[in-house]
């Protein structure tokens, strides 16, 4: 039985990725940060085979112990501080979690195998900001970085970082460049969340606006499920490399405020929406669009859900939602 251990576990991607690789037939551990974590049942309720061991990325003996008690052949590093709004306002933490974290993490399987890095197979959790101000449309492997976030400033810090581990001590080290990616389980904090949730609530009469920044951006978004596929396919390769992961497709805000709520019925949906100048981000990357051939080519990948499906069903996700939300309700008030 292989053995994996997911950082991030508690998290969107670490979800999938821990029900996929139990599906697998993976013994599957998760490492999971404080004493009393609110989203752990949620990672039980989907994957209860999972191992849950206490870590956190900012504390390398908690690393070291975790890889210790889980013996993994594979290493999912996911953990970080994810959203990019947040990550001008807590920069250094942003720097300390997303960025060093990768560090101690590669260091604590150097530790852990004794100098023997090519024992385990290490996921580092890439990102599309990284491309930022984009020097070329569609993106791929050998596009030039220019992140425009602290947090895409971290995430390029932790990509070199693999590819120097790689490179200087033989770790079998991949960095998938993955593009954004979604589903019901995505955070409320993330803009295509954001909307149907706020549509959901919306089409229930509990909310009237959603409140948002910069409609005119344009992002590769996909599906979840599919992106965590990717990462264990390169995982799986006889040579460790990097790959993009995407759909390369691109959409605006707008579209996705097209899609959410004619799924509810309302074509006219701008007196719904309110542009709060607050939530424009100090620099802005505009156009995100990945070329994922290599990832085809090399590891047989393909997305299989396409923008409007991944939309509508999160959507649908956040209708059901709130109508179990308004019955327990209705049940407490009876
Ligand atoms: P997410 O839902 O925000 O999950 C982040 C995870 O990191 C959570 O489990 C969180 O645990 C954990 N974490 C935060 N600080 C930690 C710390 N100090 N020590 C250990 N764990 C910590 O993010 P996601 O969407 O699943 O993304 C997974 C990874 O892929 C992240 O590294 C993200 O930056 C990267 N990525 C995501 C996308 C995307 O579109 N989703 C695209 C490219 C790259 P808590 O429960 O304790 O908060
Ligand atoms: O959903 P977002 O917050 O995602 P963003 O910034 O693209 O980052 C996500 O994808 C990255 C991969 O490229 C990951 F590495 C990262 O961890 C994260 O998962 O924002 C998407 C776009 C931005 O242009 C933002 O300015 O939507 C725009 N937006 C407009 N109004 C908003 C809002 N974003 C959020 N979160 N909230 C708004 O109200």
């Amino acid at each position: 039985m292989p053995r994996a251990l997911i950082t991030g576990v508690t998290g969107q991607d670490g979800s999938y990725l821990a029900e996929f690789l139990v599906a697998k037939g993976y013994e599957v551990f998760g490492l999971v940060r404080g004493q009393n974590n609110p989203r752990v049942p949620a990672v039980r309720r989907v994957a209860p085979a999972v191992r849950l061991l206490n870590g956190d990325l900012r504390d390398l003996p908690s690393l070291i112990g975790a890889l210790d008690a889980a013996q993994p052949d594979e290493v999912y590093n996911l953990g970080a501080v994810s959203f990019v709004g947040m990550s001008w306002r807590q920069a250094e933490l942003t720097s300390e979690i997303t960025g060093i974290g990768v560090l101690r993490m590669l260091e604590a399987v150097q530790i852990h195998t004794h100098n023997d890095m090519g024992r385990i197979r290490f996921y580092q959790a890439s990102s599309s900001e990284m491309f930022g101000k984009v020097r070329e449309v569609p993106q791929n492997e050998a596009t030039p970085f220019h992140p425009r976030s602290p947090y895409g400033v971290a995430k390029t810090f932790g990509h070199f970082m693999t590819v120097n581990y790689r490179e200087s001590y033989g770790a079998y080290a991949c960095s998938g460049i993955l593009f954004n990616h979604e589903s019901p389980r995505r955070g409320h904090e993330f803009v295509s969340r954001k909307v149907t949730r706020g549509v959901a609530r919306i089409a229930a009469g509990l909310e009237d606006t959603i409140s948002l920044g910069n409609l005119e951006s344009r992002r590769d978004w996909g599906f979840a499920g599919d992106y965590v596929e990717a990462m264990w396919l390169m995982l799986q390769q006889d040579e460790p490399d990097d790959y993009v992961v995407a759909t390369g497709v691109t959409h605006s805000v707008r579209d996705l405020l097209d899609i959410a709520f004619n799924r509810v019925g309302i074509r006219d949906w701008a007196r719904h929406v309110a542009q709060d100048p607050g939530l424009l981000r100090p620099a802005e990357v505009d156009l995100l669009v990945g070329d994922a051939s290599k990832a085809r080519s090399r590891l047989g990948w393909k997305p299989r859900v396409d923008f409007r499906t991944l939309i509508e069903s999160m959507v649908d996700a956040d209708l059901a939602a709130t109508e179990r939300e308004a019955r327990s309700r209705r049940r407490v008030i009876s």
